[in-house]
């Protein structure tokens, strides 16, 4: 079956399962962070990856009773943007702000990127007189490149899942709040596309990853054609079709064999750092892998292994894990998530809450 025909069918999707998908992306977004923050930064073995697995399959086991793994900055900055959406009835950019900033101050020690907090401390000096300077200020007026638009997006992904147009317009405002460089505010909005492309197979329908790579392709292209009509760029700056360049690696690392080497090659093409353009493709490639089995990683849950093995990667894991955890979610739905892995994050249960609140906001009975 077509993408596109896929796509077409999920318009239809009934409300339960619907419903079921909104909260799967937000628990797939909140247990990608929370069980991937403990390996964020490390560089995996061999032996590791034995571990991770080890790991999962504890977080799993009802008879495991350890605290909970906290969540870091993307949920503490998602909970602000389902609030945005679901507390105003049109888009209020400035109450965005406020709700980062507060959520900030109140709790600072979340793991924040280092730039992004100069941008927080600018907006309540300022009083919020104009919300979107501190941003285009950062990294000498270049602005924030980091993955921090991508990690928050999938709320808006959610919200606008019957409105395209609007969602790359609410993605790009709200990203740019932080992150003005346009690798930052295109890898938002590839982690958008992917979620809403996710969201619309049905759950039962079987993806096909290489068309689904190729449909992402399709977007992104002229995602990226758009900023470079109107910004006049230079034709020789390639980069302006980074995110065109990272998917063609994707599609080509889709077909390779899988082995530990594999993965090696994957951190070193497709990249596992902090910055958007090393991290959303790589997010969508532990999806997309993840849709069949991988030898390395024991269990038939898709939505598991798709955090898993975006762990096992390495780096950035909680971001990587959280947006990859999000395309899951949004495919498989709140059925395909373990409640014991959910019990052990933090905010699981009042994350599921804001996802039943963000469909009530928008899908008026
Ligand atoms: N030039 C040089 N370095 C940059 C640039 C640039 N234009 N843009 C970003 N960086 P930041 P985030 C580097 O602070 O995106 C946390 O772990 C720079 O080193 O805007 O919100 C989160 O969980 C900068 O400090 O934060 C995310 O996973 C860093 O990228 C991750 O950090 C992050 O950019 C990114 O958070
Ligand atoms: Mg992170």
């Amino acid at each position: 079956m077509s993408v596109l025909k896929s796509v077409t069918m999920a318009a239809r999707l009934e409300a339960s399962v619907l419903k079921s998908k909104f909260k799967g992306c937000l628990l797939g977004a909140l247990i990608g962070d929370c069980t991937g923050s403990p390996y964020e930064g490390d560089t995996i073995t061999h032996g590791d990856k034995l571990i991770i697995q080890r790991y999962y399959d504890k977080l799993e086991d009802p008879s495991f009773t350890a605290p909970f793994k906290s969540y870091t900055d993307d949920t503490a900055m998602t909970k602000s943007v389902a609030k945005f959406l679901t507390d105003k009835p049109e888009p209020d950019y400035k109450f965005l702000a406020r709700l980062f900033v507060n959520e900030y101050f109140k709790e600072p020690r979340r793991g924040y990127g280092e730039g992004v907090v100069e941008v927080f401390h600018k907006l309540k000096n300022s009083k919020f007189a104009d919300i979107y300077k501190p941003a285009s200020e950062q990294f000498l007026g270049a602005g924030s490149f980091g993955n921090g638009g991508a990690m928050r997006v999938a709320p808006i992904a959610l919200y606008f899942y019957d409105n395209y147009k609007a969602m790359l317009e609410v993605a790009t405002n709200a990203t740019r709040l932080t992150h003005t460089h346009f690798l930052g505010v295109h890898g938002a909005l590839l982690q958008a596309v992917a979620i809403d492309l996710a969201l619309k197979f049905n759950q039962n329908v079987k993806i096909n990853p290489e068309r689904f790579c190729a449909e992402l392709f399709r977007r992104i292209r002229k995602i990226e054609r758009i900023d470079e009509d109107t910004d006049e760029i230079d034709e020789r700056d390639y980069s302006r079709k980074a995110y065109q360049e990272k998917l063609k690696v994707v599609e080509y690392l889709l077909g390779k064999k899988h082995d530990d080497e594999l993965d090696e090659e994957v951190i070193l093409t497709l990249g596992n750092g902090i910055s958007a353009y090393e991290s959303v493709p790589t997010a969508i490639y532990c999806f997309l892998k993840s849709l069949q089995e991988i030898p390395s990683i024991q269990t038939d849950n898709i939505f598991r292994r798709t955090i898993q093995y975006a762990v096992t990667l390495g780096g950035d894991t909680d971001t990587i894990a959280s947006m990859a955890g999000a395309i899951a979610g949004a495919y498989l739905g709140e059925e395909a998530v373990n409640p014991y892995l959910a019990k052990h994050c933090e905010f699981s249960k009042e994350i599921a809450e804001m996802a039943e609140n963000l469909y009530a906001a928008k899908v008026k009975p």
